[in-house]
C-alpha cells in the first residue's frame, strides 16, 4: 500500500500538509490501495517555482538530448509493462489486456516524440527582399499545467507531458483523484530514464488543486481531459487570464452499419466499442445506427452477445469487462439508464448492478443496450461515460449521417460498408475529428492527430505532430545580410 503525504517536485518527494484521500480498488471497494495528498496552494507554490527555474536550463538543452530521456523512457516502460499493467487494473479496473495497451500508448507516445528530437522543425522561406533570409522556430511557452482523467491513467499524461517538454517546456501534472498511483509510477519513470529535476512535477489533488493550477499566473497553459461541464470552465478562466489553453472533452459517437456490411465484423467492432474499457473511453460507442433492414438481427445477436460478456476483476483470467471507475460514476450511470427507460426507451439487456460473489464488493454494471430510442432522450444526447449503448434503425445512409451529425459532440464516428463511395462520403460528411471505415470507434494511433470538433474541444490535436502546436509557439526570423536598411512593403 502506498501511503504518501507527498508530492513530487524538483525530483523530490516533498511532504504535502494537505488532508489525504483515499486511492480504491474499484473492482473490491473494500481494498485502500493507498493515501495521496489533497495538494495545499503551498504545495503547488513550490510546484510552479520549480518548474519555473527547471524551465531555464530546459529550454537551451538541445532537443535530441530531450529525446534520449523520452527513448529511455520508453525502454523502461517496455521492461517495467506487466507489473504497471497490474498496478493500474488494480486501481482503474480495466483488464489486463487494456492496461498493457493504456502502457504501450505511452512507449509508442515516447517513442515517437522521441523521434521529434532530431526534426522538430520549422520553416526556411524566400523573403520578398534582396539578400534577406526567413524561417521560423518553435519556441516553449514555459510551465504548462496539465489535467488528466482516470480512464487512460499513463496513455493520457504521455499525450501531455511528452510533446510538452519535448518543446522544451516544464510541467506540472495533477491526475485524477482515482489513478494517482499510475502517474506516480510513470512520472517514476520519467526520472528514473534522467529527467532533470523539476522539468516534470507531479501534484496529487482534486478540482480545488485543477483550479488552483488555472488560476496561477505562472502556469502559462492548460491542457486538459475530461468533462465538458469542466471543460467549459477551464476554457472561460484561461479565456479571461489570455492563458492558453487546450481541452478533450466529451463524446457521444456513432458506428454506422450499412446494409451491405460485413455484419459480422461490425458487431464484433461494436462490441469491443461500446463495452471495451467498460465504456469509460471517450471515443466509446454509444450509438449504433443499423440499416432497418438488418436491424433486427443484429439487435437480437447484440444482445445476446452483450449478455455473455465476463464481468469481474480485471486481473483475473477470462474476464472481459472490468468494473467502473467509483461509486459516483456508477449511480449516474444508473440514472442515465432509469431516464432512459422512464423516457420510454426499451431496455434491451442490464440495466442495473451487476451480482454475484466475484462482483459484489465492486462498481460492476452490466452490459447495457437500449432500442426504441427517440432523438430527443437523454440517453442518445448526452455523454454516459458506461457500458450502455443505443441501437437504432436507419433508413439508409444519408438517414444514418444526419441522426450521427445531430449531437453536441465531434470525437469519433465510424462506418461499415463494402461501397467506397459511401465510405468516402462518410469520411467527407460525418462531423467529427476522428472516421473509422469498417472499424469500431476506438483504437485511434498515437501518431495521427487526435481531438474532435463542435463541444469535444477546442481546436486543437493531441497526439501526431499536431501536439507540437499545442506546446509551442512560432516565432519568425527575419536576416538582413544586405548591409543597408530595407523596408518591406514601401515602393522604391
Ligand atoms: C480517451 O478515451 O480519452 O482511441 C482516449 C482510443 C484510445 C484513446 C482513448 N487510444 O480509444
Amino acid at each position: 500500500m502506498t501511503s504518501l503525504r507527498q508530492n513530487f517536485i524538483q525530483g523530490r518527494w516533498i511532504t504535502s500538509r494537505g488532508a489525504p484521500f483515499v486511492n480504491t480498488n474499484p473492482a473490491d471497494s473494500r481494498q485502500t490501495l493507498g493515501h495521496f495528498p489533497e495538494s495545499t496552494p503551498e504545495d503547488l507554490e513550490k510546484a510552479v517555482t520549480a518548474a519555473q527555474e527547471a524551465f531555464e536550463s530546459w529550454r537551451l538543452t538541445p532537443v535530441p538530448r530531450r529525446a534520449d530521456i523520452l527513448m529511455r523512457a520508453g525502454l523502461l516502460l517496455e521492461r517495467h509493462k506487466e507489473r504497471l499493467a497490474l498496478i493500474m487494473t488494480r486501481e482503474m479496473g480495466k483488464v489486463l489486456k487494456e492496461t498493457r495497451g493504456d502502457i504501450q500508448e505511452a512507449i509508442d507516445m515516447a517513442y515517437y516524440v522521441a523521434g521529434e528530437g532530431r526534426r522538430l522543425d520549422g520553416q526556411t522561406l524566400p523573403s520578398e527582399l534582396k539578400n534577406k533570409a526567413a524561417m521560423t522556430f518553435r519556441m516553449p511557452i514555459g510551465v504548462c499545467g496539465l489535467i488528466t482523467p482516470w480512464n487512460f491513467p499513463m496513455a493520457i499524461p504521455s499525450w501531455k507531458i511528452l510533446p510538452a517538454v519535448i518543446c522544451g517546456n516544464t510541467v506540472i501534472l495533477k491526475p485524477a483523484e482515482d489513478t494517482p498511483q499510475s502517474a506516480l509510477e510513470f512520472v517514476k519513470i520519467l526520472h528514473e530514464a534522467g529527467m532533470p529535476p523539476g522539468v516534470v512535477n507531479l501534484v496529487f489533488g482534486g478540482a480545488e488543486t485543477g483550479q488552483r493550477m488555472i488560476l496561477h499566473q505562472g502556469i502559462r497553459l492548460m491542457s486538459f481531459t475530461g468533462s465538458c461541464d469542466v471543460g467549459r470552465i477551464v476554457a472561460e478562466q484561461c479565456g479571461r487570464q489570455l492563458k492558453r489553453c487546450s481541452l478533450e472533452m466529451g463524446g457521444k459517437n456513432a458506428q454506422i452499419i450499412l446494409r451491405d456490411a460485413d455484419v459480422d465484423l461490425a458487431l464484433e467492432g461494436a462490441l469491443w466499442g461500446a463495452f471495451g474499457t467498460s465504456g469509460q473511453r471517450c471515443t466509446a460507442t454509444s450509438r449504433i445506427y443499423v440499416d432497418r433492414k438488418i436491424y433486427a438481427s443484429f439487435v437480437k445477436t447484440f444482445v445476446a452477445q452483450a449478455r455473455k460478456i465476463k464481468i469481474g476483476p480485471g486481473w483475473k483470467n477470462g474476464i472481459e469487462m472490468g468494473p467502473v471507475i467509483n461509486q459516483s460514476q456508477l449511480n449516474r450511470i444508473h440514472a442515465y439508464v432509469e431516464s432512459g427507460i422512464s423516457e420510454g426507451a426499451r431496455l434491451e439487456c442490464g440495466g442495473s448492478r451487476a451480482r454475484g460473489r466475484d462482483v459484489d464488493p465492486g462498481f460492476f454494471y452490466l452490459p447495457t443496450v437500449f432500442t426504441d430510442v427517440r432523438p430527443e432522450m437523454k440517453i442518445i444526447r448526452e455523454e454516459i461515460f458506461g457500458p450502455v449503448t443505443c441501437i437504432i434503425p436507419v433508413k439508409g445512409f444519408d438517414d444514418a449521417l444526419a441522426q450521427v451529425n445531430d449531437t453536441q459532440y465531434g470525437l469519433s464516428t465510424s462506418i461499415y460498408t463494402r461501397d467506397v463511395n459511401l465510405a468516402m462520403r462518410a469520411i467527407r460528411d460525418l462531423e467529427s475529428g476522428i472516421t473509422y471505415v469498417n472499424g469500431p470507434t476506438i483504437g485511434a494511433e498515437v501518431h495521427l492527430p487526435f481531438g474532435g470538433i463542435k463541444n469535444t474541444g477546442n481546436g486543437h490535436r493531441e497526439a501526431g505532430r499536431t501536439a507540437l502546436d499545442i506546446f509551442s509557439e512560432w516565432k519568425s526570423v527575419y536576416i538582413d545580410f544586405s548591409g543597408r536598411l530595407q523596408k518591406a512593403q514601401i515602393d522604391v
